[in-house]
């Protein structure tokens, strides 16, 4: 080949090696980069920084954490001298990656830069580093040998936001000395990557960066993609979380449709209702209230809710990531330590049904919750039990698959229990007393697929009605009928059949239940149904067009009580908007009026919001859409008389994108935007 081709194959390659996009990868690819995370199932957050100095306390205040430096409005040379207190003598990498492996944790995600800016390693590009801290010594480096010795993946938790970097914007709302003359945030975007250059090449091979503080207006999706990819072009295997884009629907954690989602979701201080199929994502929790070390925080969660919290987490398909803070001397509190190591007690008999599990296929059960395995041949089901039948009888419904071996994963001899079909369900006869108080692991193995048929379900979401209601059914498979009875008992093959739907005129309970062949081939679902007056209208004259509405100023993570507070302005506006706003953030809306009602009937009200918001009607709080969030949509139904009734909306706006919408629904009417001339506010 003439030197003029190799040249230009260089060129070539070269531009594609900077070009490339590792979000195009193939199933096999992605599935075999995930696999250690989706096995490992469990983890432990490590908050550690300058905000463990002061512990929580600032001003008289006690109830700060690692935002400490923005919630108490501590200036910025005032913060900086944390730095010279910062000698976590007591520090000891092998005692912290031991106690995490002691407890079943796989992985560790370690702050090397929350949002106060600074840096737990050694930092070339900047001084706000522990090396200019009296300690000197590179806390990750330690780490990675620690977590080397220990087989326990390291993994790093990055902020966007940064406080502390002149380049980073915007500054804090409230910083008004802080100039933002010839700050530069590409420059910032590059010192990150410095950074993130230095930490996925110094410190061996990293599991996961997970990123944090990426909703300011600054960031997006397509500074996050160029984040990703740089990421990944370092070290290609690594994993990366959602935090990276700019498109998470709030604590929800899950990235909204269309959004650049990274790697997997991060749900924080919640479990989702349900899993998604084929979604990764991960519950990031404290133990007690703060992530960062707080010394009067002492509202911990009890080994026995965090264990629960594991086993519902793996039955939905998601891993844990439970957050320890560490003191400024360097140690894991006590309480922290004496849960750790509880939960490694359970862990160590029960982790196989916690490691390399798959979502439930059971929709819901009654006692607990269920992992699965697939096994050669076959599946191995675990049954958590969180409530120990008193009988002794445990009742696994609507299985088909007959069990091969059924044992308690906490007995070595592995002795079978007895197990009985009843119809559709498996009886298992356990011992009288639990063996284990938190959580009881019942393994039962059975040949190929868990075959389950999870109850019908009644669709309709409103379970109040005026006179009569008529629900329907929709069978998930048709070559079975639905049975019900509406007297609490379970359905039998004599009960009446759904088909035609079930007519419902009084307060009940549904109980339905699939049936094929002649025999019940599920558990039985209830679902209860309440007859209820109507919210009787009110008399009112001098009505006028249009709701109230009052605008406040204030600095709120929830609603506040509006009554107790001076509104700033205040008029009527034609229907639920937002009015002219005097401020970016952090400001409130209530809006009072009537609502005109055009007949009897069960109203369904739907209420979005960024961030929190709540309706009320003739009084009664109808949804509640509270808290800090991205747009969230909420329902609430209520029976209303024709004619007037009270309404009130609260809205408050944090800081981020805003928004506040409503909608409702009746009868076979279509979801609508509640129309102008049905508002009116009093005149006089
Ligand atoms: O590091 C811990 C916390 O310090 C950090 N994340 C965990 C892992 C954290 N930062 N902020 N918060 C937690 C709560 C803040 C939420 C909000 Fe928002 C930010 C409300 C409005 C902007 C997130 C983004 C929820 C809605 C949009």
């Amino acid at each position: 080949m003439c030197k003029k081709i190799l040249t230009l194959l260089l060129f070539i390659s070269l531009i594609t090696l900077r070009a490339q996009d590792f979000t195009k990868e193939t199933k096999e690819g992605h599935d075999a980069r995930m696999e250690w995370w989706r096995d490992a199932r469990f983890g432990m957050f490590i908050h550690w920084g300058l905000y463990s100095v002061p512990a929580g306390e600032w001003g008289g205040k006690t109830n700060y954490g690692e935002w400490i430096r923005h919630s108490a409005q501590i200036p910025l040379e005032e913060y900086d001298k944390f730095i010279t207190q910062f000698n976590p003598v007591k520090f000891d990498a092998d005692e912290w990656a031991r106690t995490a492996k002691n407890a079943g944790m796989k992985y560790i995600v370690i702050t090397t830069k929350h949002h106060d800016g600074f840096c737990l390693f050694d930092s070339k590009f900047t001084d706000f580093d522990v090396i200019s801290t009296p300690f000197k010594r590179d806390i990750l480096k330690e780490l990675s040998e620690a977590c080397k010795k220990y087989d326990m993946k390291l993994c790093f938790y990055h902020s966007i936001m940064d406080w502390h970097h002149p380049d980073y914007l915007p500054r804090r709302d409230w910083e008004k000395d802080r100039t933002t003359d010839g700050a530069d945030f590409d420059r910032y975007v590059q010192y990150m990557k410095n950074e993130l250059k230095e930490l996925l090449t110094n410190y061996g091979e990293i599991g996961v960066v997970w990123f944090d503080g990426e909703w300011e207006a600054t960031w997006n999706d397509k500074r996050g993609l160029d984040l990703y990819n740089y990421v990944r072009s370092l070290q290609p295997d690594i994993i990366i979380n959602n935090r990276v884009g700019a498109t998470r629907n709030g604590l929800e954690g899950f990235t909204t449709e269309g959004g650049f989602a990274g790697d997997f979701g991060t749900p924080e201080q919640q479990i989702p209702a349900t899993g998604l199929p084929g979604a990764d994502w991960e519950s990031c929790m404290t133990m007690n209230d703060n992530w960062g070390y707080n010394k009067n925080d002492k509202n911990w969660k009890t080994a026995k809710e965090i264990l629960q919290m594991l086993a519902d987490i793996a039955s939905k398909g998601g891993n844990y990531l439970l957050n320890v803070g560490p003191t400024a001397e360097g140690l894991f509190p006590d309480e922290s330590i004496e849960r750790l190591r509880e939960i490694g007690k359970w862990m160590k008999v029960n982790g196989e049904s916690i490691y390399g599990t798959e979502a439930s296929p059971f929709e819901k059960l009654e006692w607990g919750r269920c992992t699965q395995k697939k096994i050669e041949n076959g599946t191995r089901l675990y049954l958590h039990v969180f409530d120990f039948p008193a009988n002794g009888k445990l009742v696994v419904p609507g299985i088909n698959n007959e069990t091969v071996k059924t044992y308690l994963l906490s007995d070595s001899k592995k002795d079978f229990l007895k197990v009985d079909r009843k119809d559709d369900a498996l009886i298992i006869t356990l011992p009288t007393k639990a063996p284990d108080e938190i959580n009881t692991v019942v393994v039962l193995e059975t040949t190929g697929d868990a075959d389950i048929v999870n109850p019908p379900q009644i669709k309709s979401t409103i379970k109040i009605f005026i006179d009569k209601l008529n629900v329907n059914v929709e069978p998930s498979n048709h070559a079975m009928d639905v049975r019900y009875t509406l007297d609490g008992s379970i359905p039998t093959l004599n009960s009446p059949n759904a088909e035609k739907g079930i007519e419902l005129n009084e307060t009940v309970v549904v109980s339905t239940r699939y049936f094929k062949n002649g025999k019940p081939v599920s558990g039985t679902a209830k679902t209860l149904f309440t007859k209820v007056k109507p919210e009787s209208a009110v008399e009112v004259d001098n009505l006028k067009n249009g709701v109230h509405y009052k605008y406040f100023e204030g600095k709120w993570e929830t609603l506040p009580d509006f009554n107790i507070l001076q509104p700033i302005d205040e008029g009527v506006m034609p229907n639920i908007s937002l009015p002219e706003k005097k401020s970016l953030n952090n400001y409130g809306v209530e809006y009072t009026g009537y609502i005109r009602i055009p007949k009897d009937d069960v109203y369904t009200f739907y209420l979005s919001s960024d961030d929190g918001s709540s309706l009320y009607i003739s009084g009664k709080l109808i949804i509640d859409n509270d808290g800090l969030h991205a747009m969230i949509e909420r329902e609430g139904a209520v029976a209303l008389s024709a004619g007037y009734h009270p309404i009130r909306i609260k809205y408050f706006e944090n800081t981020g994108d805003e928004g506040l919408k409503v909608f409702y629904k009746y009868s076979e009417n279509d979801k609508q935007q509640i129309d102008d001339n049905m508002l009116f506010h009093s005149a006089k």
